[in-house]
């Protein structure tokens, strides 16, 4: 079998309920589709998520990295020869979220072509994965209803809370208000995104200490190596390392260097190959791990279940799969349904995560 073409569609999707971090907004999925075609007929699809706070990645840099740097140097390679794509994408630094979907576009390819789940392919630990809601910026009373809803209707308990605000007052309320609105069963950490210095992560974390919170996320840029590595020795609690470590490589340095004690992975910006890498280097070292979310369409996130339930690592924690609940419309054939607080993996060919083809046409923006 031999790549014929690589296509990187743009489209976009408004969000009824935009998220709002420390380091951004998302009111508009304004994402990628990729896909590789080849000679055999099959196509491998993946959703490329830009985030250009994150990661220096925009919709227009995605589509020409993808189909004019990597695209006319993969055609005419087998799919299955993945670490000859991977040669080829190694060759441009960065653009992580591009190479992660060329990447996830390859696995559903190798699936259909050996007629499996993906799921299986990377290890078929378990069937679903437990769901996290992530909750972004708004006043403590509207969080607490947020949640309280999203446990109702879906039967999600476990929180992660967007914090990183000024003064941090506001995010330490939010923290107290959700905890005795939710009790004591209910999973809650935060994510502040780079928001605060170190010294103001320690600060919250000494005023919120008795809350039980479970884990801190990026509480600072990772690049403040030194006063980072003092946060991680005193905190309580792990401090996961988010958009620091899109790579193995990145992972080792901030696990090795002190500067984070849990690894949140994420496919949409490592791929299943990279994501395996990271995932090994932590199991290795006795590492915590989580599944989180690149503000993933429905496609993003099935890609995301695939991973997460084949491992037993990441499938140990919930998974953050819900922020394509706020979006108005998705590309997914299928919806997800979240079902008693889980996602359940698919068991067809490939991802599991097949495009509505009237709905790409509707929401596509090249044409
Ligand atoms: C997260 O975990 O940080 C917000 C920005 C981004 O790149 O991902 C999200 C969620
Ligand atoms: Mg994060």
């Amino acid at each position: 079998m031999k790549i014929t073409a690589v296509e990187a569609i743009p489209y976009a999707i408004p969000y009824t309920h935009p998220l709002k971090f420390a380091s951004g907004e998302v009111t508009t999925a304004d994402h990628i589709v990729v896909r590789i075609h080849t000679d055999a007929g099959i196509t491998g699809t993946a959703d490329a998520p830009p985030r250009p706070y994150t990661y220096g990645e925009t919709q227009t840099s995605i589509k020409v990295i993808v189909e004019d740097i990597f695209g006319p140097e993969i055609v005419g390679l087998d799919p299955f020869d993945r670490e000859k794509v991977h040669a080829v994408m190694h060759r441009t630094i960065n653009n992580q979220v591009a190479k992660g979907a060329v990447d996830i576009a390859l696995w559903d390819l190798m699936g259909k072509a050996l007629d499996t789940p993906v799921h299986k392919l990377l290890g078929g630990y378990t069937d679903s994965m437990r769901v996290s809601h992530m909750l972004g910026f708004k006043p403590a009373q509207e969080l607490l209803e947020e949640a309280q809803r999203f446990g109702e209707d879906y039967g999600i308990t476990t929180f992660k809370l967007k914090v990183g605000r000024r003064p941090l007052s506001l995010d330490i309320e939010a923290c107290h208000v959700l905890r005795e609105g939710l009790g004591d069963d209910v999973e809650i950490y935060l994510d502040a995104n780079r928001g605060w210095t170190a010294n103001e992560a320690m600060e919250v974390l000494r005023q919120t200490a008795d809350l039980g919170l479970t884990m801190l996320e990026e509480p600072c840029d990772a690049k403040e190596a030194m006063s980072r590595r003092r946060l991680v020795d005193h905190s309580p609690i792990p401090i996961v390392a988010d958009e620091s470590v899109p790579t193995a490589g990145d992972a080792s340095r901030e696990l090795l260097s002190g500067g984070a004690n849990a690894i949140c992975i994420k496919t949409a910006r490592s791929g299943f190959t990279e994501a395996t890498e990271i995932l090994g280097l932590c199991t290795g070292l006795g590492v915590d791990v989580t599944m989180g979310n690149q503000i993933d369409t429905q496609v993003g996130s099935m890609a995301t279940v695939t991973f997460g339930a084949a491992h037993r690592a990441t499938s140990a924690r919930a998974g953050e799969l819900s922020n394509f609940l706020d979006m108005s419309d998705d590309l997914l054939a299928d919806p997800i349904k979240i079902v008693d607080g889980r996602i359940s993996v698919r068991d067809l060919p490939g991802v599991g995560a097949e495009i509505d083809a009237d709905k790409l046409e509707h929401y596509r923006t090249d044409k």
